[in-house]
């Protein structure tokens, strides 16, 4: 079954109270997230000149620490928690580990906290999310980082980790998930609802890795890219870059830069949210001519 005909079941079979996710949740090998560099952000946003743009292309990422303010994001986090205790009449976007699939429906409000794997379809629903998928001069850098054209905002979507069970995220290009022409620039958002850290499971970047093209990804623990040729692709050009965020800030990224976050090894929680952006003129494709590019099927290959 494909990733896209699995979304497509669980929505087909969502209630309110939510789904559960059919990822893999066998742990990673210890050295996968490894990396080579840990990121200094920049301070804000008006620190992002056309040098910052420029390094943004060479290296696929750009990093901000102070973005959205405390309130902002305390209203926010007030507006997920409410999505997911259930009180949102009509949302149905939650989706739970695999091990409650069996009682999503009886699960208290501590239980949906600490089994929540993933928000999905949200900004309709919840003002306050909407408002950061929206903000302006976010949109303004996005804008800038697609060569000056105007952000359609095509994909939200959020993962938690709970404090030690918060599962890997394994490393993937984003655009391999999407059913659009591969060379389609896309920008990703991902805002730190927590302070994400190097073990709580924050962003992993293979920095420069978005020149190599689109890989080839395989149903294993997720929709990802084979674990050896992540190890295969890292190398002295493409470092591994860790990217801690305090609350608020904030990472900018190409939808073709593999990326992956580590399991959650402590007991903080790893709340973040994630925007897609394509020009407004983008037009799709289907899922046939992606998996053409980023699949495995009838191409004789092994992960
Ligand atoms: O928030 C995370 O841990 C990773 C999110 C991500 O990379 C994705 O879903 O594409």
């Amino acid at each position: 079954m494909s990733a896209d005909s699995e979304i497509e079941l669980q929505f087909a079979n969502a209630t309110a109270a939510g789904v559960a996710d059919l990822a893999g949740t066998e742990m990673h090998a210890p050295d996968l997230y490894d990396h080579d560099q840990v990121v200094t952000p920049l301070a804000d946003l008006a620190s992002i000149d056309e040098a910052q743009i420029e390094a943004f292309h060479r290296r696929g990422f750009m990093a901000v620490k102070s973005v959205f303010s405390p309130a902002r994001i305390a209203a926010a986090i007030d507006g997920w928690e409410q999505l997911v205790a259930g009180g949102v009449p009509g949302y149905t976007g939650c989706q739970f580990e695999a091990f409650v699939a069996d009682r999503i429906e009886t699960l208290t409000v501590a239980e949906r906290r600490l089994a929540l794997r993933k928000l999905v379809l949200f900004v309709d629903h919840e003002p306050r999310l909407h408002d950061l998928a929206f903000d302006p001069d976010t949109l303004a850098v996005v804008s800038r980082l697609i060569g000056g054209k105007k952000p359609y905002m095509f994909q939200d979507m959020a993962l938690s980790k709970p404090p030690l069970k918060g599962r890997e995220k394994p490393w993937h290009q984003d655009s391999a998930y999407f059913n659009i022409p591969p060379d389609t620039p896309v920008i990703g958002i991902w805002i730190a609802l927590d302070e994400a850290t190097t073990e709580n499971g924050c962003m992993h970047l293979l920095s420069g890795g978005h020149h190599l093209g689109p890989v080839l990804h395989f149903q294993r623990r997720d929709w990802q890219i084979c674990d050896k040729d992540t190890h295969r692709m890292h190398d002295s050009e493409h470092p591994v870059a860790a990217v801690p965020l305090p609350v608020g800030g904030c990472l900018f990224f190409s939808g073709m830069l593999p990326h992956g976050t580590p399991h959650n090894h402590t007991d903080m929680h790893r709340r973040a949210l994630q925007f897609h952006y394509y020009p407004e003129t983008t037009k799709g494709t289907t899922t046939e001519e992606r998996l053409a590019v980023f699949g495995t099927e009838g191409k004789d290959v092994t992960c």
